[in-house]
């Protein structure tokens, strides 16, 4: 996979030179391009940016620079199917594992990291019309730029490119796990030793009762979800839920809909 990053910050990206996805990078699977915006600036001071039409507080990034930035990124028209284009931005659509997945079958992105008060919306406008572009956020809550949403992005769908991870991880993630533990977080996790600082590891993990395990990871699993993620607690599909995951749900006193309460 190719990925180019646009940004006038290109140290942002050092991160991307090691671990997973740096060692993607040094085996070919990966291949990202970070460039200097304002190597697309033709003024002294290299100005990228300036007031807002109609006012209002900050500045607006120019929309020539990001143009002639973009044009000399994915070249001439025709030469090479084009990149999907991706715009951070607190505006966009939300990240997610699904958007994650979907751009790890991408054999091109090219990310365009916006600072001040954004990129002249025509940018969006005319590239639209050539390529996907998709506006995304990866949160409620502001950064200072586009940047650090671009280097969770790059992780996120680098660690789902085939031999990134390890095939031993990657199976046991999304795919492999059943489907009704997908809406739900997961639970705490132990390792040696069994007794730290006075803590004790939960005598059930080590009871070698495989069956005893798993349940008591999906209650622990359910516990945590209804307590960190009320909102995933109250999506859950009936038809994922047992017996045993309904008396749970009510012992913490969260209340499923009433027509699912007869099953
Ligand atoms: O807050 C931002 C500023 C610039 C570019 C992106 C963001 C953002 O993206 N997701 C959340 C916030």
């Amino acid at each position: 996979m190719r990925l180019d990053i646009i940004s006038i910050f290109p140290e942002y990206f050092a991160p991307l030179d090691v671990s997973l996805i740096g060692k993607a990078r040094e085996r070919g699977t990966l291949d990202v391009r970070v460039h200097q915006l304002r190597d697309w600036a033709h003024d002294v001071h290299k100005t990228v940016d300036d007031t807002p039409y109609g006012g209002g507080p900050g500045m607006v990034m120019k929309p020539e620079v990001w143009g002639e930035a973009i044009d000399t990124v994915i070249g001439a028209p025709g030469e090479a199917p084009p990149p999907r284009m991706i715009v951070p931005t607190p505006s966009g659509r939300p990240f997610t594992q699904e958007l994650a997945q979907e751009l790890a079958g991408e054999p091109w992105l090219l990310f365009a990291c916006g600072r001040y008060e954004g990129i002249d919306s025509r940018v969006m406008a005319e590239y639209s019309a050539r390529l996907r572009v998709d506006e995304v956020s990866i949160g409620d809550y502001v950064l200072a730029g586009g940047e650090v949403a671009v280097l969770v992005m790059v992780e996120a769908v680098g660690r789902l490119l085939p031999g990134v991870l390890g095939n031993a991880q990657s199976a046991v993630d999304d795919s492999f796990a059943p489907g009704s533990m997908r809406n739900l977080v997961e639970g705490p996790v132990y390792t040696k030793p069994p007794v730290w600082r006075g803590h004790e590891v939960p005598a059930v993990l080590l009871s070698g009762h495989h069956g005893n395990v798993a349940r008591w990871r999906r209650d622990e699993a359910i516990r945590r979800t209804v307590r960190n993620r009320p909102e995933l607690a109250a999506a859950l599909d009936p038809e994922t839920l047992d017996k045993h995951d309904r008396k749970l749900l009510e012992e913490l006193s969260f209340r499923l809909q009433p027509e699912d309460m007869a099953n």
